[in-house]
């Protein structure tokens, strides 16, 4: 049998797997039963030694062997396909930091969430930025570790349009449970205009007033715009509220003005709010004067 995709390869697998220990299952428990009736103590009041029973001893070496070998060859060949990916798949690199995604295609076009198109095998080649992280599409039941300095790979056949949830599969830190984007499967047709659209889009397109450029750096993954407590102090009402920071140790009260929040976000370790973890990375060398002042700024308008 020859698999079609990376959802086929492990759903046969697996069903092939289930389906054997459940006739596993099935026939040692009816045996089970079986023997604890006919062998009870009523019908057999003197127990006997009974001697070994070499065709016996064949058949259950044998036909077990001849399962897991199954079982291996199976799962061997459908590991064959999902490491080797089609000459034609589209390539995407994705980068996984703490804590977010991204995505970059050949043409130089960056996201947060992967753009492909339907019917198109698609390639990831996957790293991180920072710790240990693992990239997971269930519903193309594909994962792959993705570790700093180093290249891994997975490829997947993306069928039917639609949204589907890509996550963080392995713990690391604080918002690893916010580590989760989507793959949005277009039409070919569909694809190909937003690729041409606009090749070297910076931020993407705001959302319900919230610029794009929060989403891209990461900064939702820890600070809520509504009040929520998430990682991070929310940023609403921050502008200008009184706020107890811990500096060097010790506990003093400040007033969150514009050199505070552009001290906050270049150089996060130095005043760290009080409750709350010591996780945000320096965006020192990440922002630009101009996308720190347009975060501010957008910081400000959430003023209570
Ligand atoms: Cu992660």
């Amino acid at each position: 049998m020859n698999f079609q995709s990376s959802t086929q390869a492990v759903d046969s697998v697996f069903i092939f797997i289930v389906a054997i220990s459940v006739a596993l299952l099935t026939g040692i428990v009816a045996t089970m039963v079986y023997f604890v009736v006919r062998y009870s103590r009523e019908r057999n009041p003197d127990p006997e030694n009974i001697e070994g029973n070499l065709l016996l001893e064949i058949v259950w070496v044998v036909i077990p062997l001849i399962i897991v070998l199954a079982m291996f060859f199976y799962g061997w060949r459908g590991f064959r396909f999902m490491r080797t990916a089609p000459a034609n798949a589209l390539l995407v690199k994705a980068y996984a930091s703490m804590w977010r995604w991204d995505f970059e295609y050949d043409n130089g076009r960056k996201t947060d969430r992967l753009i492909v198109p339907s019917g198109r095998p698609v390639k990831l080649v996957i790293t991180s930025r920072d710790v240990l992280h693992s990239l997971f599409i269930p519903a193309f039941r594909v994962k792959e570790d993705a570790v700093p300095g180093m290249l891994t790979h997975l490829w997947f056949l993306p069928d039917g349009t639609g949204d589907y949830d890509l996550f963080c599969s392995e713990y690391c830190g604080t918002g690893h449970s916010e580590m989760i984007t989507k793959v949005q499967v277009m039409t070919a047709e569909d694809f190909r205009k937003w690729r041409l659209e606009a090749p070297h889009e910076k931020t993407g397109e705001d959302v319900d007033g919230v610029p794009a450029l929060l989403r891209k750096k990461g900064c939702l993954a820890c600070h809520s715009i509504d009040g929520t407590r998430k990682i991070g102090p929310t940023f609403k009402g921050l502008f200008m509220s009184r706020v107890i920071v811990v500096t060097g140790g010790k506990e003093h009260e400040v007033t969150a003005n514009e050199q505070y929040l552009r001290r906050s976000v270049m150089e996060p370790e130095a005043d760290i709010v009080k409750g709350f973890p010591p996780v945000m990375p320096r965006e020192k060398d990440n922002l630009t004067e101009e996308e720190l002042s347009s975060i501010v700024g957008f910081i400000k308008g959430l003023r209570e």
